[in-house]
């Protein structure tokens, strides 16, 4: 059977259309600044197979990267997102546990070695040998030396595994940071990071979809995040530019100074984002994100708090 009908099957299985998918193609398209014509040939590359294969790492985080790509509002969203990848080992994902599954995972990357893209999520413990983190009885820091490095391309997931995030905080006890820094200049495989606390799961699927299209991966800013998706700022982006009553930077808003898509692409299935909910950007996507965002609230010029009470729930 070739590989479109194969997908053809497996799509329609899980009750999802083609007009589904296409959708998502569409919006797919738009986040990597393509007209949304090109929605067809993203969704002809994803069926066209094959699927890339993914091994998808879980170090220290708190799983709302895994969480946003899963808890979105449409039941078929995860599944779309799960179906343009060939995923081989997923900590979370999986039903299986143990030696098995362990093996599964050094097995594949030794058998795929250079041919397997390699998701992480999560920040990795350096200090003092790695003693910090453990994943059934190996300390995050060798699994990442070991899977990692065969890998053809990283791409570290959320600020945690792009930057340190939250576990890099300052006094970082743990010496916690991201693939880059973790694993060190000798480190000769790609890496693109796709900070966020979560990130956007549309700007996953659009890595993924730019590699399919083109075969390479996307262009990358300083910080090594795809300039598709944070060439901007999002306050550059932000329908409040114009409107002071909802302008939230008396409140903190580090939109100024944060880069990602956010108000363009929205979350959970193009819903909302953080502003239109009436909360400040607190800068999740740029690097020493709780060293340097933080306080991410601060009072009004007029004394009010945060403002959620009056701006929340509001729509523009
Ligand atoms: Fe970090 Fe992700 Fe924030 Fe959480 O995996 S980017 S703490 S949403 O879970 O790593
Ligand atoms: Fe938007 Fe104002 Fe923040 S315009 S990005 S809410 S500073």
């Amino acid at each position: 059977m070739d590989h479109e009908k194969e997908w053809d099957e497996r799509r329609e299985q899980k009750g999802i259309t083609r007009r589904d998918f296409l959708k998502f193609c569409t919006v797919v398209a738009g986040a990597l600044g393509l007209d949304p014509a090109f929605g067809p040939k993203i969704f002809e590359a994803f069926a066209a197979g094959p699927r890339p294969r993914v091994l998808w790492l879980h170090f220290a985080e708190c799983t709302g990267c895994t969480e946003a790509v899963l808890r979105t509002s449409s039941p078929g969203f995860a599944d779309l997102i799960f179906d343009v990848i060939s995923l081989e080992y997923h900590e979370t994902l999986m039903a299986a546990a143990g030696d098995t599954v362990e093996k599964i995972l050094t097995t594949t990357a030794q058998t795929y070695s250079g041919q397997f893209f390699c998701v992480v999520e999560g920040a990795i413990p350096t200090a003092d040998g790695g003693v910090y983190g453990w994943i059934g009885g190996r300390t995050m820091l060798s699994i990442a030396q070991e899977i990692c490095p065969k890998a053809k391309a990283i791409i570290a997931l959320g600020n945690c595994a792009s930057y340190g995030g939250l576990p890099a905080a300052w006094p970082n006890p743990t010496g916690a940071a991201g693939v880059e820094a973790a694993l060190g200049t000798s480190l000769r495989v790609p890496v693109v990071n796709l900070p966020g606390c979560p990130p956007n799961p549309v700007n996953f699927v659009g890595t993924v979809a730019n590699y399919l299209l083109k075969g390479s991966l996307p262009s990358l800013d300083a910080d090594r995040r795809p300039v598709f998706a944070y060439g901007n700022t999002v306050h550059s982006q932000c329908p409040y530019r114009e409107n002071e009553s909802r302008c939230l930077e008396d409140f903190g808003c580090k939109g100024k100074i944060c880069h990602n898509n956010c108000p363009t692409i929205k979350f959970n299935d193009a819903t909302s984002f953080p502003m239109q909910a009436g909360h400040p950007c607190i800068g999740c996507s740029e690097p020493d994100l709780w060293d340097r965002m933080t306080p991410f609230y601060q009072e009004g010029s007029d004394g009010e708090g945060s403002g959620s009470e009056s701006r929340s729930g509001s729509d523009d």
